[in-house]
């Protein structure tokens, strides 16, 4: 199976050298696309340079940063006109250990439409984030469980692999969120459609370098989305 694999990037030059070195190490077969939206730090010139290192790597440049979801989504679409047949996602701040990739793509080969590196399953970790931080991704993803009917442990996660073929089934000019919500209505997509969903297990590492670009507006998109299509997938009951 052909994979691309899609890094989302915005400041992240003091990472995405030993991100691109440990992917290779890890996969010395698959395609890599870094999505760099304009960073000012020269992120995608580094990635550019490097990739020629590393082999098999390329950049796509937007001009400004606009968000994650809306990253992953040129990705996709980038992916899915050359043919490949497996689409991962990876942060690219080390947070994912490029160790995992493997794993992921193993389950897509044994049948997995949907495969998702997970922090809330047997064998999975999260650091030692504040109690604050632990509990509002715990909530998080059982609030969306509960109210969507996921039976899926973190879909908030943002490692992953799809099948291109479902991923195909999806219309990506109709999803709407942008940080974790997009990961949640990704998998809420995919569910929708009767694809299957595996959780693999893997340890998340707290980012060491560059700057996080979480913020508040991006949970709040999240719950409020979350309770929107529960809402109204309940109305027109055409919940899973
Ligand atoms: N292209 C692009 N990438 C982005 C954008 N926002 C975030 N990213 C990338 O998406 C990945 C995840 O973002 P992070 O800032 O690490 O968010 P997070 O993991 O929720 O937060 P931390 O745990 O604090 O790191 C990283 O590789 C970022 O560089 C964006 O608007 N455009
Ligand atoms: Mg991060």
């Amino acid at each position: 199976m052909r994979a691309l694999l899609i890094l989302p990037t915005f400041q992240e030059a003091l990472n995405i050298v030993e991100v691109l070195d440990r992917v290779r190490e890890a996969t010395p077969d698959v395609h890599i696309l870094v999505v760099d939206d304009g960073s000012p730090d020269g992120t995608a010139d580094l990635a550019e340079e490097h990739g020629t290192v590393v082999g098999d790597a390329e950049v796509l440049r937007r001009t400004e940063k606009s968000g994650l979801g809306s990253a992953y989504r040129d990705g996709f679409r980038w992916g899915l006109e050359r043919g490949f047949d497996v689409l991962l996602e990876m942060d690219s701040d080390l947070s994912h250990d490029p160790a995992a990739l493997p794993s992921l793509l193993g389950a897509v080969e044994h049948g997995a439409d949907l495969v998702i590196g997970s922090r809330y399953v047997p064998g999975g970790s999260i650091p030692a984030w504040s109690w604050h931080r632990r509990q509002l991704s715990r909530w998080g993803n059982r609030y969306a469980a509960g109210v969507l009917g996921l039976a899926v442990n973190d879909s908030t996660a943002g490692f992953r692999a799809y099948r291109a073929t479902m991923l195909r089934q999806v219309d990506l000019d109709g999803v709407a969120a942008d940080g974790y919500g997009f990961q949640i209505e990704m998998t809420y997509e995919v569910v929708r459609r009767g694809g299957s969903v595996v959780e693999v297990p893997i340890a998340f590492a707290d980012r060491l370098r560059g700057t996080s670009k979480m913020s508040s507006r991006i949970v709040v998109e999240a719950l409020a989305l979350v309770t929107w299509w529960g809402l109204r997938d309940r109305l027109l009951r055409r919940r899973p």
